[in-house]
């Protein structure tokens, strides 16, 4: 006889998805028993930390991970990583442990009322399935529907009485599904592409995350290149698609409506590649596009397409549109954009460092193919002006700007990437949300780097109260913060640096070794 268990893990094997991440409880022991010597089980201490360890993982291998969560108190608390991974369209299959079916009505601990509910509107999916034998369908539903563009977590309940069921007949049609979904521009969509951008005087192009993630980096610079054009980051951009070393770079786009209007005066064509239209952020009422400009987005996300305020879309896919496009465009006869102008290096001075030494210190010291990991939230632009990124998928940020991730995804991404350091650079503020992982870092011998910039304060939250003129708001301080006496319990090794010596030799030593490390650096606010 097959289990719905045996039926399960058949599945998961062939579509790939052998490393759980996960916290266990009562109702999840079911599935996890007699666990496979072809699985791994990663274990995170809080879901918070499982859930960000999981979407570096998954975003930094293109591929769903698997997230397993103890009922409604293990998926409550994973909702804010959950957030993040919506926006970023990450292919995560989070799987929860319900109660058995028959105590579920009554409600037994650990019963999750109105289990599909929960994770909306978070999930692009949820289910729990109406009776055990449907369990591998739908598990093997949520896998494809999780990869499919745009990618997305989904949630799957399960009752931990159905792992022993047995299985329904023709389970293992399911095990080696393949769902493709090809969307490329009909020949017309594609006419009507190249004719906008070989006709536009001065196009502008500002790429996303999703050129990044499906891979297609260097067809965006191949484009940019055939029309001489500039080339922006989009606002908020949790990915790095393009090499902030080359000429036509612009930088990274601000987050508010007048202020990319503004920057984008004197283009009349805006083409904005696997990015929403916009990622905003702070309130600034003004035009949402400069007098005369036409805007064009290519996006993989129907959802991205139909909410935008201006423009107009092309759903398709990413890679495969740019491809086309390199190869349709006429290639301009004028240069290249005269490249931006890289801000002086910081100067040496007493007490503790500026943030723009520490990014200058940090792009002289670390591998040309580090992997960033921010979330050192008031230094963004400092980051993006100051290190040199020039491989895919070296950057990484919270898509919906929720706290918690960086910690855990730099322990999942150095997972994915074992052949490229992973360096995490991270707010004495932020690195709280999602400190848990630093055990499993320690646990796993996962070698990241996390840097704390210890400023003992909020200092994002210091400037928005500037922005909105709200004085003497409470909370906005975090003194006293011990984070290598933190990582020391955790089991990772910790390094202090209060000046550029220090921090020199604190990144020499950590570079140097194949351990995760954490190095405490104070910094100006
Ligand atoms: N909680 C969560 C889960 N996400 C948030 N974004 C916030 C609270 C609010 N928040 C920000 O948006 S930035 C920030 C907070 C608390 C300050 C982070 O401070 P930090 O970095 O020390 O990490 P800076 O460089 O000092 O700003
Ligand atoms: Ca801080």
């Amino acid at each position: 006889m097959t289990t719905v268990h045996q039926a399960c893990y058949e599945i998961l094997r062939a579509q790939g998805l052998t490393t759980f991440f996960g916290n266990p409880g009562s109702n999840e022991l079911p599935f996890l028993k007699d666990f496979p010597e072809d699985f791994r089980y990663i274990l995170g201490l809080h879901e918070g930390a499982v859930v960000g360890m999981a979407d570096g993982f998954a975003q930094a291998n293109g591929r769903p991970a698997l997230v397993n969560l103890h009922s409604a108190a293990g998926t409550g608390n994973a909702m804010g990583a959950l957030a993040n991974a919506w926006n970023s369209h990450t292919p995560l299959v989070v799987t929860a442990g319900q109660q058995v079916r028959p105590m579920i009505g009554v409600e037994a601990l650990l019963a999750n009322v109105d289990a599909a509910s929960l994770p909306r509107p978070l999930v692009k999916w949820s289910a729990e399935p109406s009776c055990a034998q449907d369990v591998p369908r739908a598990l093997s539903r949520a896998i494809h529907m999780a990869a499919a563009p745009a990618a997305g977590p989904v949630y799957l309940s399960v009752p931990y009485d159905d792992w022993g069921q047995k299985a329904a007949p023709g389970a293992e049609h399911l095990v080696n599904r393949h769902v493709e979904v090809a969307g490329m521009p009909g020949a017309d969509g594609l006419l009507r592409l190249v004719g906008a951008l070989e006709q536009a005087a001065n196009p502008v192009m500002v790429v996303g995350p999703d050129v990044d993630a499906c891979g297609a980096n260097a067809a965006a610079v191949a484009l940019a290149e055939k029309l001489a054009m500039p080339v922006w980051m989009a606002p908020s951009a949790p990915r790095c698609s393009f090499p902030t070393t080359h000429a036509c770079f612009r930088g990274l786009l601000p987050a508010g409506i007048a202020s990319i209007s503004r920057l984008l005066a004197g283009h009349d064509l805006v083409l904005v590649v696997g990015a929403p239209v916009f990622r905003y952020h702070q309130y600034e009422p003004g035009e949402l596009l400069p007098q005369g400009t036409r805007l064009i987005a290519i996006t993989c996300d129907i959802n991205e397409a139909t909410r935008a305020p201006m423009g107009d879309a092309v759903v398709a896919d990413i890679a495969g549109t740019l491809g086309l496009l390199v190869e349709k465009v006429a290639q301009r006869s004028r240069p290249l954009p005269t490249p931006r102008e890289r801000p002086p290096l910081a100067n040496e001075e007493s007490g503790p460092l500026a943030p723009e030494r520490v990014f200058d210190i940090l792009d002289e010291m670390a591998p040309r193919d580090a992997i960033y990991v921010n979330e050192s939230t008031s230094t963004t632009n400092i980051m993006w002006q100051r290190l040199r990124m020039a491989e895919p998928g070296s950057y990484y940020f919270a898509a919906a700007g929720g706290l918690g991730f960086a910690l855990p995804a730099a322990v999942g991404i150095q997972l994915a990437r074992p052949d490229r350091r992973v360096i995490g650079v991270i707010g004495d503020g932020s690195a709280n949300y999602g400190i848990q992982a630093l055990w499993t870092a320690a646990r796993y011998n996962i070698p990241a780097i996390f840097l704390i910039m210890k400023n003992g304060t909020y200092g994002a939250l210091r400037w928005f109260a500037g922005v909105l003129e709200a004085d003497n708001v409470p909370g906005l301080d975090v003194p006293g913060l011990d984070f290598c006496a933190l990582a020391r319990g955790y089991g990772v090794e910790a390094l202090h640096a209060a000046s550029s010596q220090t921090l020199y030799a604190a990144l020499r030593q950590a570079l140097a070794g194949n351990r995760p490390v954490l190095i405490e650096v104070e910094t100006r606010a």
